[in-house]
């Protein structure tokens, strides 16, 4: 079985409020559709989630009532794009079923704590592809917050036994400083090492390309159950069939049992 994160900056255009990338959309569930691997898709927020949850102050838990439609708006930006990806699949061929994480997850301090996985056991046992995403969550401290869809990848990953976890992204893998700004080098293989020495040369290549210091940081924790990990650029034609396959492909590798 295999954990497919999309991010939000492939399937929308992350500066413009509501907007997919239809597109991107329709190439990248051929390519699943191509793959015909058992596989659970989580994608993010992209320009849906992200605006409202910030204009709400969501992630940071409950500090007064109006919050509530903020988190009800949050949620349901997030149906609509889950929506959006749900039928490009079905319509490519795929099985697939939006399940929503809010129903399944409870987080403390944002992390999961709580997680009802008989659902999702029993969909990839017959043969259908559930797709979640990034979602608000209930959390038993904070009250509310948002679960990020690479916490929630690396989770399911360690927690269904997958092979493979790969995180699709709009920039090639991991950078030596932030490929956006500056000259910079892929790094193929990503250790715990590689990220505290990223952190402390240049704090730019982790922290601005979309967040990128959590998701390895979150990619390490399922490396570390022995799950094979790799961060690439689904942006790119043909990469996703091929990483779904098990071929090789240009990207950056997270290993946690590094000799290092
Ligand atoms: O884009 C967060 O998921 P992410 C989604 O994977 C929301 O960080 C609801 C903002």
């Amino acid at each position: 079985m295999i954990v497919l994160k999309l991010g939000g900056s492939v399937i929308t255009v992350k500066d413009k409020p509501m907007t997919p990338r239809p597109e991107t959309i329709r190439r990248l569930a051929g390519e699943i559709a191509e793959a015909d691997v058992k596989l659970i898709l989580i994608h993010g927020g992209g320009s849906y989630g992200h605006p409202v949850a910030s204009r709400y102050g969501i992630k940071g838990g409950y500090s007064s009532e109006n919050q509530l439609q903020g988190l009800a708006e949050t949620h349901q930006a997030m149906v609509k794009l889950n929506t959006l990806i749900v039928e490009a699949l079905i319509k490519a061929g795929v099985p697939a079923i939006g399940v929503p994480p809010s129903s399944l997850i409870i987080t403390t301090d944002g992390r999961i704590t709580e997680l009802e996985l008989q659902a999702l056991r029993g969909m990839l046992k017959i043969g259908l592809t559930p797709v979640l995403y990034g979602d608000a969550v209930l959390d038993t401290m904070l009250g509310f917050t948002i679960l990020s869809g690479d916490q929630l990848a690396s989770r399911l990953a360690v927690e269904l036994g997958a092979e493979r976890l790969i995180y699709g992204v709009d920039v090639d893998g991991v950078y030596t400083k932030d490929p956006k700004r500056d000259e910079a080098e892929l790094l193929e293989r990503v250790t715990p090492k590689t990220l505290r020495e990223l952190e402390a040369a240049s704090p730019t290549a982790v922290d601005v390309t979309g967040g990128m210091r959590a998701k390895i940081e979150e990619a390490l924790r399922a490396a570390e159950r022995g799950v094979e990990v790799v961060i690439l650029n689904a942006m790119r034609e043909g990469i996703i069939l091929k990483a779904l396959r098990g071929e090789s492909v240009r990207g950056s590798w997270v290993v946690a049992d590094a000799d290092d």
